[in-house]
């Protein structure tokens, strides 16, 4: 990699507003007239954008420094753009743009920034990954310019001519507004060293309660609270697991937030009392804007100790948004992150209790009738930082001050979980994203996965399309591909907008229910082995979600691939995104690795792209030879009714007939993991025909009566004679088995091991 080899390295020298230029209110006016001449007395001092003037209190400031990525034409990341996993030439087109916005119905393959922002770009070729992370909050635009050039090998020896060849390289501009040049470059040589490097900056993902990976009901707006009970009661009735229902913003007192509307939500205590026996939870929306209402304690609070974001003038800022006129907190300030934390305590929170968690939406922060509807780049934060320094970290502190609050409205015992629609560099550290407003279109469907791929690849592993897309109405089979490809994504959830038409999983008819609960459980059985995969990212950095090309670094045919992923590093998924499809093509990498059908359990014939036939009711999921996957033998109708069900371990065999993998547990909502080590790290491995559990992390311990029930085996070459278990210093006994010839699948029952002891299982 080389730096400013394309010279153009650059800063604006602050300078001193000369005295006749100075900005004044005066100017302003002035400005607003159309009359060229003043305007251009001001310079660079400020600038039009439609009808909003931008006062540049410190002048004109920008910097900008070009890096040279030699042998690379795969580059990745700098999310977020509803954009192809592999990031464009720009050099004919817009560049990409870092600058978090709300765009409602914002269109496919667009280059503008929405809602979130990550300046991490990363680049690939065979078996070498790198990164730069280019720390600046401001508006930034990066420029790609992939080619071609002439390498010169010269002679080694006399009788051997000097050579050319073409290799590619990759020039990658960064330019900011404001700020200074702050760049990380990240060496790799891996992908995951890339991702250490990377959370050793910014940390690692938040490790999330359990129940935040179970599904999640949404709606814009679930009325009130006979309608909460309704659904919920539906869930059950049609036999569906969920784990939490949400409110949006039409449950408030006049979009008041950390208020209730009295009308529809006459008791909310005792509704989550309801969901509480129910063994669920509840999450609520709670936006950054505070309307202005002196007799709204939060407002009158927050305006009397200066807790707004102010606007040029000195004046609390204003704006409009859902209440009508609002003012924004300023969560740049740590102690008005204090504060706000402090509102989600359970006495100040009325009617709240420890089953609700929290979604920060709106917080990039979106501001009706505002230049792009966002606050102006003039508006000041604490310590006189202006708006355009810090834009892209507003939404980012909101997260920070919620995550806070949960913990510590919970004596710090209790992990949070805060869903964010913004986010910047280390929102991991907070809790979860999703896309935001998507439509209901299968091409949405489609771009959700290099969208995710790419969130996951620059540290945030927790995160989600709305599953049926937000805006419109899915056809059925719309919905049903997108429960499919949804329960296979980290975040989880069904998510609607106000004019869309109801969309709980059972009014699309019998056929459709059945396939949707089916796509469901499949995701509430996997969970031991995603919960497995988050402890890997919140200890490892090791993303949840990943592109092919990370698991197959040196396999030139995945570094495009965005149609399909890795979970972890077992399964491989395809999810259907094409309306009536018979069929799907898959690629494989290989030769050497072998495949298996996650569900049928037969091995994949070949190697390479492959079409695989595909009926509604097919989610395509295949397992890698060479991995063990934990699974539960059985769902529940929540995470917390599953908390006894027994595993069941998927063994899939390697050429060399080996396998591993690895089993995470604890109490899945408390601290306790970290601060008693109370957690169990097992490992599986299978070696010579003994399957061997064991113990990855000593220094954690947890006690649970669940049991190892069952174990298939994949690519079990031949009928087995005889199976035997045994505690490591225990009695053997005998094991029922079945051998399924077509498949090769050896199927052991009855086991009963201890999840939380060591043992053997032999096979002759
Ligand atoms: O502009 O709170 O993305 O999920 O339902 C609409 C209402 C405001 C946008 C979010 C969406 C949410 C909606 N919000």
């Amino acid at each position: 990699m080389s730096v400013n080899s394309n010279g153009l390295l650059y800063f604006e020298h602050l300078q001193p507003p000369p005295s006749d230029r100075k900005p004044t209110a005066q100017n302003e006016e002035a400005a607003s007239d159309s009359s060229k001449e003043k305007q251009e007395d001001l310079g660079l001092w400020q600038e039009k954008f439609g009808s909003f003037l931008d006062i540049k209190a410190h002048g004109p400031t920008s910097i900008g420094m070009d890096f040279s990525l030699h042998g690379y034409d795969h580059v990745y990341g700098i999310p977020q753009h509803t954009e192809t996993l592999l990031l464009k030439n720009t050099s004919d087109g817009d560049a990409y743009r870092l600058y978090n916005l709300d765009i409602f119905g914002h269109k496919i393959h667009d280059k503008i920034g929405i809602y979130g922002s990550v300046p991490l770009l990363l680049a690939h070729k065979p078996n070498r990954t790198s990164g730069i992370f280019w720390l600046n909050s401001s508006e930034t635009l990066v420029d790609i310019s992939t080619k071609a050039v002439a390498e010169h090998t010269p002679s080694r020896s006399a009788s051997e001519t000097a050579k050319q060849r073409a290799v590619p390289l990759t020039d990658v501009r960064w330019m900011s507004e404001s700020g200074i040049i702050d760049v990380f470059l990240l060496m790799g040589p891996s992908a995951f060293d890339v991702f250490k490097q990377f959370a050793q900056l910014t940390g690692t993902q938040a490790l999330p309660p359990l129940f935040s990976l179970g599904y999640h009901q949404c709606r814009w707006n679930y009325e009130d609270e006979q309608d909460v009970k309704a659904v919920d009661a539906g869930f059950d009735a049609h036999d569906i697991p969920y784990d939490v229902i949400w409110l949006d913003i039409e449950h408030t007192d006049g979009k008041r937030y950390f208020t209730w509307d009295k009308k529809k939500f006459q008791n909310p205590r005792k509704m989550q009392e309801h969901l509480r026996k129910k063994k669920r939870k509840l999450v609520v929306i709670v936006d950054p804007h505070i309307k202005v209402d002196p007799s709204y304690p939060l407002y009158a609070q927050a305006k009397e100790k200066g807790y707004f974001v102010k606007d040029r003038n000195g004046q609390d800022f204003e704006g409009i948004c859902w209440p009508g006129s609002s003012c924004y907190l300023d969560f740049t300030n740590p102690e008005v992150r204090k504060w706000y934390s402090d509102q989600f305590a359970f006495k100040t929170y009325k009617a709240s209790t420890n089953i609700l968690f929290v979604w920060n939406d709106m917080n990039e922060p979106s501001v009706f009738k505002g230049a792009e509807l966002t606050m102006q780049k003039d508006a000041v934060h604490y310590n006189n930082w202006e708006h355009r320094d810090v834009h892209n970290l507003y939404g980012f502190y909101q997260q920070m001050a919620t995550a806070e609050g949960l913990i510590r409205r919970s004596s710090g015992k209790e992990r949070p979980f805060v869903l964010t629609r913004s986010f910047f560099a280390g929102s991991q550290k907070y809790g979860a994203v999703w896309t935001g407003d998507n439509t209901a279109e299968w091409s949405y469907l489609k771009i959700s996965i290099p969208m995710l791929l790419t969130i996951n690849m620059v540290g945030i592993s927790f995160c989600g399309a709305d599953v049926g897309g937000f805006i419109g109405d899915p056809e059925p089979e719309l919905l049903v591909r997108w429960y499919q490809a949804g329960a296979y994504q980290p975040f989880f959830r069904g998510h609607s907008n106000m004019e869309s038409k109801r969309r709980e999983p059972w009014l699309f008819g019998e056929k459709n229910t059945q396939i949707i609960r089916r796509a469901i459980r499949e995701r509430y059985v996997l969970l031991p082995y995603l919960y497995t995969l988050f402890y890997r990212a919140h200890t490892a950095a090791e993303p949840v979600m990943r592109s092919l090309w990370i698991e197959f670094p040196g396999k030139v045919e995945t570094f495009d691939v965005e149609n399909e992923y890795m979970l972890g590093n077992a399964l491989l998924v395809h999810p259907v995104t094409e309306k009536e499809a018979k069929t799907v093509t898959v690629l494989f990498p290989g030769p050497e690795e072998i495949w298996y059908d996650f569900r049928k359990f037969k091995r994949v014939e070949d190697a390479g792209t492959v079409k695989i036939p595909v009926t509604l009711e097919n989610i395509p999921v295949f397992q890698r030879g060479g991995t063990v996957i934990p699974l539960k033998t059985s769902a529940g109708k929540s995470t917390e009714w599953m908390i006894d069900i027994s595993y069941e371990l998927h063994v899939a065999l390697d050429a060399e007939a080996c396998s591993i993998g690895e089993l995470y547990v604890d109490d899945g909502h408390s601290f306790k993991y970290l601060h008693k080590k109370q957690f169990l790290h097992r490992k599986f491995s299978f070696n010579k025909n003994i399957l061997s559990s064991s113990c990855v992390d000593e220094s954690g311990q947890y006690h649970t009566t669940c049991v190892v029930e069952r174990v298939i085996i994949l690519g079990f070459g031949k009928q087995p004679t005889f199976v035997t278990a045994s505690a490591k210093d225990g009695k053997k006994k005998e094991v029922v088995f079945t051998y399924d010839m077509k498949t090769s699948a050896l199927t052991l029952e009855n086991l009963a091991l201890s999840v939380d002891a060591d043992w053997e299982i032999c096979i002759s």
